[in-house]
């Protein structure tokens, strides 16, 4: 089943938005195996954003991103990684749609609530840089047998 990264970030956070988001990949038919509240470290800020390190705002970003908690997750479910995306909205909150995330909670682009992974090898990727194995918890949610 595939799986993705998502993290609520320190204004999602702050602004108690950590249950709503949680609440929507829940109602949506996801499924939560792994979560925590943490401090991210400038060493891991910088390697999970590694491929912006040359973009003009490299340095906002990594700032923003350790200032406070973040919710870090992973969620699993058929085509999953494309879905949240959609349900965050577009990386700009004032393109994004009503009804999505960032279209009903953010209004910049420097804190825009939450991040997802944009494909399976960043999904891969930013699942190892947050969680160990044993951190995923696999376990049968029985609807899965009349959801999908
Ligand atoms: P997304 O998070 O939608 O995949 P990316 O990967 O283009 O968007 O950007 C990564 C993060 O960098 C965004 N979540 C956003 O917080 C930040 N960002 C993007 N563009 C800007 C910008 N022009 N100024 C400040 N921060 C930005």
């Amino acid at each position: 089943m595939e799986k993705t990264f998502l993290m609520v970030k320190p204004d999602g956070v702050q602004r108690e938005l950590i249950g709503e988001i949680v609440s929507r990949f829940e109602k949506k038919g996801f499924q939560l195996i792994g979560a925590k509240l943490m401090n991210i470290s400038n060493e891991l800020a910088e390697e999970h954003y590694g491929e912006h390190k040359e973009r003009p705002f490299f340095g906002e970003l990594v700032e923003f991103i350790t200032s406070g908690p973040v919710f870090a997750m992973v969620w699993q479910g058929e085509n999953v990684i494309a879905t949240a995306r959609q349900m965050m909205g577009s990386t700009n909150p004032s393109d994004a749609a009503p009804g999505t995330i960032r279209g009903d909670f953010g209004v910049t682009v420097g804190k825009n609530i939450i991040h997802g992974s944009d494909s399976p090898e960043s999904a891969k990727r930013e699942i190892g840089l947050f969680f160990n194995e044993s951190e995923l918890v696999e376990y049968s949610k029985l609807i899965n047998n009349w959801i999908y």
